[in-house]
């Protein structure tokens, strides 16, 4: 794929920051699950967090396809900063810029645009993971003014974020179109933070529940009409697929050049290991399927920027981005040996980290119910 100097360039920045910057701490944050704090900073300072945002708003008016390039290359080092900048840009950002008024854009979408505020996602329930129409959460409408009461699960940012995007049920005898979606600063009388759970990958990213209790949010910081929010969640999350993808994309390119890189220094039985056919052959189906994930994920990218429908291309771009980080990883493991299984040589963390990405914002299982409903519709 031809890519313009603009969008090189913009790679080269993220590659070297995430070589430079990234890399020397990120066995020890993935051990004591910190969260990168410093990281995230500089990278606010480099418009990483509101990569597509209108420069209007404070972001950097970049398209797609270099978001893409910078999460594929901060993934590949730290695919934990990869999730917290894909929140933000994808799914906090994008949906505020998309569906916010002038009013909610300059209160808010401008601070997380700009780097000075971050966000958070918040769908997932306890009871509702796929099952995303089954909202517990309540937004009781008293007039002027909404009351949250419920739980969310699994957010990303959690305990760090200064805005959350809470969806939840106002009219449940109206199903999934009595669910809307609600601007809610952190510091809302009501709303605490549970535990940072303690991960099997992306160990270093901050992911804690959201409780809910008698939250209180001004009317004009709902987003879109009344009972909008499912479709506010499902559109952003199109965009956020293609984010995820890219993720998974540089988790399994980072594998892959550790496992090529060592293939050639090992040597086993008076050679160096890639000699050995089924190295050799393993590295070939490795690069087959990051290749294939390289031009799916780009291709969701061209079409959001195109302005093409991308809610089908960017679930086969995640599917499959997710499932080949998978197998690249565990293969990036087997040909390290015995080493591949310590912290020192990166792989097993990129196996443990590849797994979330077959799971969040939407399962391998949701992203085929979607293209299989578009097939047979
Ligand atoms: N883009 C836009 N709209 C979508 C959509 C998509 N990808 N998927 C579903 N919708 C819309 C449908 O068009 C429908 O709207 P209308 O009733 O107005 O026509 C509505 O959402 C409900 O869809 P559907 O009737 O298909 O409901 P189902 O419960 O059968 O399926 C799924 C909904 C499973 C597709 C949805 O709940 C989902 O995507 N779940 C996964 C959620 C997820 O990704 N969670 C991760 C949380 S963030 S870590």
């Amino acid at each position: 794929m031809k890519l313009s100097e603009e969008q090189k360039m913009i790679r080269n920045i993220a590659r070297e920051f995430a070589e430079n910057e990234l890399l020397p701490g990120v066995i020890e944050r993935d051990k004591s699950a910190l969260y990168p704090k410093v990281q995230i900073a500089q990278m606010q300072n480099l418009g990483f967090l509101g990569m597509t945002t209108d420069p209007r708003y404070g972001g950097g008016g970049m398209d797609i396809l270099s978001y893409v390039l910078v999460m594929e290359e901060i993934s590949k080092i730290d695919a934990s900063c990869g999730v917290i900048i894909s929140v933000n840009n994808s799914l906090v950002c994008w949906g505020l810029e998309e569906y916010g008024t002038e009013e909610q854009k300059e209160k808010y979408l401008r601070p997380l645009a700009s780097g000075q505020m971050l966000g958070a996602f918040c769908l997932s329930e306890p009871e509702a993971g796929s099952d995303a129409t089954s909202q517990n959460t309540t937004a009781e409408d008293k007039g002027d003014h909404y009351v949250l009461n419920g739980i969310k699960n699994w957010i990303t940012n959690g305990k760090y974020a200064d805005i959350y995007l809470i969806i939840a049920q106002t009219h449940p005898e109206k199903g999934h179109h009595g669910i809307n979606a609600f601007i809610v600063e952190a510091n809302s009388e009501g709303l605490t933070t549970g535990e940072k759970e303690d991960k099997m990958g992306i160990r270093s990213s901050d992911t804690c529940s959201v409780l809910l209790n008698e939250v209180k949010v001004p009317k004009e910081n709902r987003i879109g009409e009344d009972g909008f929010g499912f479709k506010f969640a499902m559109n952003t999350l199109n965009g956020g697929r293609i984010g995820i993808a890219a993720q998974a994309l540089g988790i399994a390119a980072g594998a892959y050049e550790r496992a090529l890189a060592y293939s050639k220094e090992r040597k086993a039985f008076g050679v160096p290991i890639s000699h050995h056919q089924d190295v050799a052959f393993k590295l070939a189906d490795m690069a087959t399927l990051l290749e294939a994930s390289r031009l799916l994920v780009y291709e969701a990218a061209q079409d959001k920027d195109a302005g093409r429908p991308y809610d089908i291309s960017s679930s086969i771009a995640k599917l499959y981005a997710a499932e080949a980080a998978m197998k690249i990883t565990t293969e990036a493991v087997q040909i390290h040996g015995g080493y591949g299984h310590v912290r020192e040589y990166h792989v097993e963390r990129m196996m443990r980290d590849a797994k979330i990405t077959q799971i969040y914002e939407g399962t391998s299982e949701i992203q085929k119910l979607i293209i299989s409903r578009s097939i047979l519709r």
